[in-house]
């Protein structure tokens, strides 16, 4: 068999076509990327335990999302800039994602526009990642676009009020190709320069957020983007049981277990963690998704990325209470290597890898 048959492959393919400061950018980690490392190894540290003699004729992969039925629970989380890895970038993922029935949630910061993205996929189940701008009518704009567009619902990450150090992307003085804009901004106010990421010195992208980003973004802020949306809001990177109660009090649709692919707080837990190896069926340990499906209690939807790269790793999330999964480093990955084409494979290889799965747990 020729061509890319695990994740893996495809990370290898990516890395070889890829401009070096372009593949710098999507796999670096915060710091010394120990959280990264984790992340991964954190899945190989349970163990599965499987039933047998059971009828696993029939499978059913489907689970829903804010209320939307997904053919699978593998989602695409927001990645910024994915004209970088191949010039379809979000309409390629935006494609995938129709095609097989599962959600896909659009950066801020993506280099196609939501009109664009809603153009080129008008059926695909879409969301919107958000950032809090310091200027408000940004992001109330933004807001009132999705929701005109029929986006579903929002994804407001709050692990980012300053951005994470990444040290390849500080050496590399990292900038989007003077070719490539952030298009959702282009129509806000042509004469700024929102749309464009430039690094003088240090990452651009972290100047950029010192610029625009609000570091004041408080719990209040929520109460206020929930004024102006009856849209859902999920928060974007929580990792802690506290942190989930007050999101619960805060009444949000859903929590998204994520340290941002280990971008931000380098050495805090890996999102699905755990001390020694353990069963599915039986765990006492205290790990981020364990910790905030148990604080919520129900009270709203939790879901998890960071690390996912084989089907046992979405059987480990799903079975700790995770609606479902996303990924975001290997659709960049399949996206370099071969467009719409390469996502897919990506997630194919995911949906099948997950029922092979399942059906030998039983
Ligand atoms: N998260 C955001 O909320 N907004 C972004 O614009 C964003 N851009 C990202 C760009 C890259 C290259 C990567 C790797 C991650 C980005 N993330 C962003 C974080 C992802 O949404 C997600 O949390 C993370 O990638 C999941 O981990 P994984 O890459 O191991 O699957």
């Amino acid at each position: 068999m020729s061509g890319p048959i695990c994740v893996k492959d495809y990370e290898e393919l990516a890395k070889e076509k890829l401009p070096k400061a372009v593949w710098d950018y999507y796999s670096s980690g915060a710091n010394n990327e120990q959280t990264l490392l984790d992340n991964q190894q954190a899945f190989t540290r349970y163990r599965l335990r499987p039933h047998v003699l059971i009828d696993v004729s029939q499978v059913d992969l489907s689970s829903s999302v804010l209320g939307s039925t997904i053919d699978f629970p593998i989602c695409i989380a927001s990645t910024a800039m994915n004209k970088m890895a191949h010039p379809s970038g979000e309409t390629a993922v935006v494609k995938a994602a129709e095609a097989l029935n599962i959600g896909f949630m659009q950066s801020t910061w993506s280099t196609t526009s939501i009109e664009d993205v809603t153009a080129a996929a008008p059926n695909a189940l879409k969301w919107m990642q958000l950032y809090i701008y310091k200027d408000r009518e940004v992001t109330k704009q933004l807001v009132q676009r999705a929701e005109r567009l029929g986006y579903k619902g929002f994804f407001v990450t709050v692990d980012t009020p300053v951005l994470g150090t990444r040290y390849r992307d500080v050496r590399n003085n990292f900038s989007l190709p003077s070719h490539l804009s952030l298009e959702n901004f282009k129509s806000l106010d042509p004469t700024t320069k929102m749309g464009e990421v430039s690094g003088v010195d240090g990452s651009g992208l972290a100047q950029m957020v010192a610029a625009l980003v609000d570091p004041s973004l408080q719990w209040s802020d929520i109460e206020w983007l929930k004024s102006i949306t009856n849209l859902p809001i999920v928060l974007k990177g929580i990792i802690t049981g506290e942190m989930a109660k007050q999101a619960v009090k805060a009444n949000v649709a859903g929590i998204l277990v994520s340290n941002h692919g280990a971008r931000q707080l380098d050495g805090v837990p890996a999102t699905l963690n755990v001390d020694f190896c353990l069963t599915i069926s039986f765990s006492h340990q205290i790990d981020a998704l364990r910790e905030v499906v148990q604080a919520v209690d129900g009270k709203c939807e939790v879901y998890l990325d960071g690390g996912i790269r084989n089907g046992t790793d979405v059987i480990k999330a799903i079975a700790f209470g995770a609606k479902a999964v996303f990924l975001g480093r290997p659709i960049l990955w399949g996206l370099a290597y071969n467009g719409e084409k390469g996502v897919r494979g990506v997630l194919e290889i995911l949906q099948d890898e997950f029922k092979t799965a399942l059906q030998l747990m039983g």
